[in-house]
């Protein structure tokens, strides 16, 4: 692969396994929910899916996935939160519409890629 093609440029597809929870919608605050979520990095938005593993593997066909939500960058606000929760390698994901996400792995070299990338796809917006 290219030098750069899993390090800093924000165009560039990632994905991977997150444990996601859900902690405000439009700024009310709702109840944790844990689990695990296949988390994909396109352009400007974070996508959810559903975690494949949890799947029966006929329902996880590539076209065949519709994702759980979608997280527009734009606009947002990234930073470690290990206050919020019991788990360790946490960060906080608030939209500007107010909705927050708390995403987490036990596995420091992911969190760390993840916080890195997302940060640098939300500078490139800011500078926009
Ligand atoms: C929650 C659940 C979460 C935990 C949360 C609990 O209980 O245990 O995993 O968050 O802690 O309230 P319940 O299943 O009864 O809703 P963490 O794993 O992130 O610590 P919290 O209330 O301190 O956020």
């Amino acid at each position: 692969s290219s030098p750069d093609s899993e390090s800093s440029t924000p165009e560039l597809e990632k994905a991977g396994l997150l444990n996601k929870t859900k902690i405000a919608e439009g700024g009310r605050k709702l109840r944790k929910n844990w689990n695990p979520s296949w988390v994909v990095l396109v352009g400007n938005s974070l996508v959810f899916f559903k975690d494949p593993k949890a799947q029966t593997p006929s329902s996880w066909k590539p076209g065949n996935s519709k994702p759980e939500s979608s997280v527009d960058l734009r606009g947002a606000q990234l930073h470690w939160a290990n206050e919020l929760s019991s788990k360790k390698n946490v960060f906080r994901l608030r939209t500007v519409t107010g909705n927050e996400f708390l995403l987490q792995s036990d596995t420091d070299s992911v969190i760390k890629e993840w916080y890195n990338t997302i940060h640098s796809v939300i500078e490139r917006l800011d500078r926009e």
